[in-house]
């Protein structure tokens, strides 16, 4: 079955992102409607060979006969047009972090909960970049051997800040960062918050809680800006109720949907973003026990936070909704 899709911030990062891999995932759809903001509104665009005019985004936009709309154009617009198009009987997978926390919307990793997309009420949402790399290696790990506490530190590529993020990078300007990204690294993604964390901190440890449907996590996070183009990297320090052996936390990981290990350290095998650029799965390696507590992990996982990160999980939940409508 075809479904008619659209996509509210066809021009961005994340959305031409989705264009490509709806393209090379070659998802089934009958018409595809393009949306922007009047500034990019006229451009065309080849999809599948076909070339489409984005429109500008409008309150009536939903008004055609659309099943699907995958949005990456922030949170304002996702604020005010997912209802509307929610009410037309649209299903918004929305990347923002608009929608993520409420009660009635399911916050997916298609990996690990896509379950989860069974009570949806209109509005799916696309978990943060960060906290989507780390749900395929901790599902796995959580149910092998129930996580007690997670301890995140970031170290998050400008890209996630969009062309501006990397046109600062390039040009050493602080166009969209406070301070020079260029040669230095920023303890500062999004806002602060009263308890002295960022809302990218804050973002990590609440979306753990939803995905993995455990309150009783005890998470805390840093999250870095550090002076890489493209890419996410994770340093997690894991502590587990039950005890393991390494050789079971190499299976567990190995057998993880979406994950790839990579950890030869012997010969320098470690992800990096670099190597994970373009991909969708999610690196794990420098898998060691932390010496230091009891029945304790350390890890580093990559990912490419545009692909896996963004477009290529909203294109997978978008594809299970596709299952769903057969
Ligand atoms: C960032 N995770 O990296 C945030 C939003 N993409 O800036």
């Amino acid at each position: 079955k075809k479904v008619n899709l659209a996509i509210v911030g066809a021009t961005g990062m994340v959305g031409t992102t989705f264009i490509k891999v709806l393209e090379e995932r070659d998802f089934p759809f009958e018409n595809l409607y393009l949306f922007s903001s009047a500034k990019s509104a006229g451009n065309k665009v080849t999809v599948k060979g076909n070339e489409y005019t984005v429109e500008e985004l409008t309150e009536s936009s939903f008004d055609k006969d659309i099943d699907i709309a995958l949005f990456s154009a922030g949170g304002d617009i996702s604020k005010k047009f997912a209802p509307i198009a929610k009410s037309k009987g649209v299903i918004v997978v929305d990347n923002s972090s608009a929608w993520r926390m409420e009660n009635d919307v399911p916050l997916v990793v298609p990996e690990v909960n896509p379950e989860d997309i069974d009570w949806n009420s209109g509005i799916i949402a696309n978990p943060n970049c960060s906290t989507i790399q780390m749900m395929p290696p901790l599902k796995a790990l959580h149910k092998a051997f129930k996580i007690k506490r997670i301890i995140y530190s970031t170290y998050q590529a400008v890209s996630g800040s969009g062309v501006k993020g990397i046109a600062d990078l390039e040009n050493g300007t602080t166009d969209n960062y406070p301070h020079p990204i260029s040669y230095n690294c920023l303890p500062h993604i999004d806002v602060f918050m009263e308890n002295g964390y960022t809302k990218e901190e804050m973002k990590m440890i609440e979306e753990t809680k939803k995905i993995l449907h455990d309150d009783s996590l005890k998470i805390t996070a840093t999250t870095v800006r550090v002076p890489v183009r493209n890419g996410h990297a994770v340093s997690v320090n894991l502590e587990f109720e039950n005890s393991f052996e390494m050789d079971e936390v190499f299976k567990v990981l190995e057998s993880a949907e979406g994950v790839v290990v990579q950890d030869d350290v012997a010969n320098n095998v470690y992800p990096m973003q670099v190597t994970a650029d373009g991909h969708d799965e999610v690196f794990v390696g420098r898998i060691r026990r932390d010496e230091s507590i009891e029945n304790g992990l350390n890890l580093w996982v990559v990912a490419d936070n545009i692909r896996k990160g963004a477009a290529t999980n909203t294109v997978q939940i978008a594809e299970l909704l596709v299952k769903k409508m057969q």
